[in-house]
Formats: structure tokens, sequence, C-alpha cells
């Protein structure tokens, strides 16, 4: 790539965040070879140098600079604290870090937290949670395997990531409150030159486009003319839906754009008005 201008990008070099985060640059478009076992690769069809970290490591290598971006969770930045900005959240590695405490015991909130010792990864933030609340506690900072602290006796609850609550069930364990819900977001360091923000503001016109169109769904369908007035109105569109004569007298295709958060109910609605033949499509891509 030359002298050109690049920007070095910071994603988990394996773990829960790698996959999600190699397949959004892959679905912005953004091609990367061989980055199985690799400490860095640099893509040959956008200006963008991607460096594979431990996730705890990435606030400090973007505050630093020795990132100019990176993916990590929204658990780690805030134990981490370092001056970063949020660009965007991205929608996956959602979790929350929640306190747990034994399945047969009774959780009287916070404030039953008094004295008691806490096992966690999270001590700044559990900390901080405790502080907030007035509440004076043990807290015993250990690295991984919180959940089986309890059963072993090294503490009375723990504070820990949870996502299905499976772990803690297995560990006879239940989630008693949540301190922080979580998901994996795209940091940036600050006064990043003119140069690499343009970069960054192409890559995030197609994070955005990918997040949107994986939030819609394109929906095509037969609908009878004379309740064709009654099904546009349901129907938002980009604009407004598209209609095409089919070749059956009385007919119309109808194609239009649908949100994921909206979309059975206008469908139960769109049957309910004569509709027939919905088909329903993924979109790859949409601009807005
Ligand atoms: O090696 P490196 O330091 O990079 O990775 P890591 O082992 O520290 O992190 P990793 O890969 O486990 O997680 C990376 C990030 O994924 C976390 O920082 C979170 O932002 C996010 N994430 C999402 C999760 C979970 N979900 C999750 N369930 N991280 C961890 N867990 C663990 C949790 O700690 C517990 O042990 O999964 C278990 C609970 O899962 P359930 O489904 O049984 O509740
Ligand atoms: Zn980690």
């Amino acid at each position: 790539m030359g002298n050109e201008t690049v920007l070095r990008i910071a994603i988990q070099k394996s773990g829960r965040l790698y996959e999600d985060s190699v397949q959004l640059l892959k679905e912005c478009g953004i091609e990367l070879r061989n980055v199985k076992d690799r400490l860095r690769t640099v893509s040959e069809n956008f200006p963008i140098e991607v460096f594979f970290l431990r996730d705890d490591d990435i606030p400090e290598y973007v505050e630093d600079g020795v990132a100019d971006i990176g993916v990590v969770g929204q658990n780690v930045l805030a134990e981490k604290n370092r001056k970063v900005d949020t660009v965007e959240a991205l929608g996956f590695g959602k979790c929350r870090l929640s306190i747990a405490v034994p399945k047969t015991e009774e959780y009287k909130g916070v404030a039953s937290l008094e004295g008691k010792r806490i096992a966690t990864s999270y001590p700044h933030l559990v900390k901080s949670f405790l502080a907030e609340h007035k509440v004076t506690a043990i807290i015993h900072e250990i690295s991984g395997s919180v959940e089986i602290a309890p059963g072993i006796g090294l503490s009375d609850v723990i504070v820990d990531l949870v996502s299905s609550g499976g772990t803690l069930f297995m560990n006879g364990l239940k989630e008693a409150e949540i301190i922080l819900a979580s998901q994996a977001v795209l940091v940036a360091r600050k006064n990043l030159d003119e140069e690499k923000i343009a970069i960054l503001d192409k890559l995030l016109f197609r994070i955005r486009a990918v997040k949107k169109a994986k939030k819609s769904k394109y929906v095509l369908m037969n609908a009878p003319n004379d309740q064709l007035e009654n099904i546009i109105s349901l129907l938002p569109g980009m604009r407004s839906p598209t209609i095409l004569p089919l070749a059956n007298e009385g007919w119309s295709s109808v194609h239009s754009v649908l949100s994921e958060d909206k979309f059975w109910e206008i469908i139960e609605k769109l049957k309910a008005a004569g509709a027939e033949g919905i088909l329903v499509v993924p979109i790859e891509k949409m601009i807005l």
C-alpha cells in the first residue's frame, strides 16, 4: 500500500468477539487474507490494518495510539476506564455483568452484600457499584472461572458475565442483579488526524448499512388489485412500495422493506388483507 494512510483497527485475537469482528469487516467488503494465526494483516482493498490482540489490552492500545480504533465489549471498556471514544454499538457480543448468588439463597438487594466476599474479574466496576450503593464488601479479584468461587468457599457471591445463564445454573448459582448490560462497540482514539477520520467515516458508513440491512427484510407478495390501497397503507417501504402488474389479471406484485421489530405484526395484517405468496428475503446492504 506504499505510504498511503491506513487506519489501524484492533480486534480480539481469539474468543467470543473474534468471529463477529472478522465477519463485520467482511460484510463491509473489506478483504482480509490469512487472518488465522496472524498478529496483523493489511487489507488489499481498503486502507485498513488489523491487529489481533487480547480483548483486555484493546482499550489501552487504542488510548495510546498503537491502534486507531478497536472492537471491544463495553464490559471491558468500562472496567479499564481508558480515554477513548465510543463511536458505534455493533450489536454482537451481548451479555450482562451481574451479581450471582447461590441458588438456595434469597437475594435481598445490594444492601445484603454488606461484609460479603465477592469474587470477580471486574474489581473496578464492582467497587464503584458498591460505592454508589454505600455498601462495603470484600472483593476477591480472580481472572477466570469465577463461577466456581462460592462452591469452593472462596466467596459468598460473584459478579461475572452472563449470557444464557447456563454457566451459573451448572454451578448452583442464580443471577440476582444486573450491574451493566454490554455489547461490542467500536472505539476510537482521541485526536485522530483528518485522513484517518475520513477512512473511519467510510468504514462507519458501511457498518451502518450492514447493521440497518440486518434489521430489515425485503418482502414480496401478490395482492388482489381491489385490496391494493389497503395493503399499501400497511407498508412503509424505503420511499413507498413498488407495485408491478402480474400476468394474472386483477393481481399485482408488491415489493417493500420491513423492519424486523414490526415484521410479524405487519405480515399478519397483510395476510388478513388478502396478500398471498408472501416471500421474505434477507437484505445484504442498505444504503439510505
Ligand atoms: O483471550 P482474551 O482475553 O481476548 O478473551 P477472554 O477470555 O477474556 O474473553 P472472551 O472471549 O470469553 O469474551 C470476550 C467478550 O465477549 C467479553 O468481554 C464480553 O464482552 C463478550 N461476551 C458475551 C462474553 C459472554 N457473552 C459470555 N457469556 N464473555 C464471556 N462470557 C462467559 C462468562 O464469563 C461465563 O463464564 O461465558 C460464561 C457465561 O455464559 P452463559 O451463556 O453460560 O451465561
Ligand atoms: Zn480477556
